[in-house]
């Protein structure tokens, strides 16, 4: 390895390493990635994260993973388009809405696992996603204002793969309707405009034909790569 280079263990479809790599394409922090075979973990990676989860960090001798920190860690050592405001009680309540975002997470794998049509579930899901539009109503075109921070890319992963839940209803449900969600549609509008959204991102069949084989105990981490 190439010394003070960066390195990212990644996982092409996994959400919480699309953190990483959203933060990583915002600043342009040159770095090689290695996708991992999550199914059969190499014991290299074990060693280098006990966990056994991406995203990982890697430069010399120094090891970081769990998302949010190796954003965070990167967000300081690469100061230039700051993400996480200068400001701690910013910060703290940049936080609060992370917290909030981890019950819009579980929600969200109960949708995607019992289909959007489960009335107590979606419902569920909509109410978790409430305080963000409220924030959001507050805060402007981003959760940073004018400009995005460190929580928009925190939380996009899974409004990117909202559609996915969306495909999968029988009843064509709108799972977030513009009259009870407008600020978080024009933020998803605006979200996918980004540079480093577009860069990261995946559409919604790929996103779908990647759950297909991973609900069924396949999971094709090379699906639409070509040969
Ligand atoms: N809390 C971790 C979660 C990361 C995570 O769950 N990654 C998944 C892929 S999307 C993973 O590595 N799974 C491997 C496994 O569960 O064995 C973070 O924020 O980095």
């Amino acid at each position: 390895m190439e010394a003070g280079k960066l390195r990212l263990y990644s996982m092409r479809f996994c959400p919480y390493a699309q953190r990483s790599r959203l933060v990583l394409s915002h600043k342009k922090i040159p770095h090689e990635t290695i996708n991992v075979d999550l199914k059969e973990k190499p014991a290299w990676f074990v060693e280098r994260n006990p966990l056994g989860l991406v995203p990982v960090l890697e430069q010399d001798d120094k090891i970081i993973y769990e998302s949010l920190i190796t954003c965070d860690y990167l967000d300081e050592v690469y100061p230039n388009n700051k993400l996480n405001s200068e400001d701690p009680y910013r910060r703290a309540r940049d936080r609060i809405i992370l917290e909030q975002n981890a019950k819009v997470v579980t929600e969200y794998y109960k949708l995607l696992r019992c289909g959007a049509d489960d009335k107590d579930i979606l419902e569920s899901y909509r109410s978790k996603v409430e305080p963000l539009e409220k924030a959001l109503k507050e805060r402007g075109n981003f959760f940073g204002g004018n400009n995005v921070c460190m929580v928009d890319y925190m939380i996009w992963p899974w409004f990117e793969r909202l559609p996915v839940t969306a495909s999968m209803s029988e009843t064509g449900v709108d799972i977030l309707p513009d009259d009870k969600f407008p600020n978080i549609n024009s933020w998803i509008k605006r979200m996918l405009e980004l540079e480093p959204v577009k860069e990261t991102m995946f559409d919604a069949e790929s996103h779908l034909e990647f759950y297909k084989s991973y609900a069924m105990g396949k999971p094709n981490y090379n699906y639409g790569l070509k040969e």
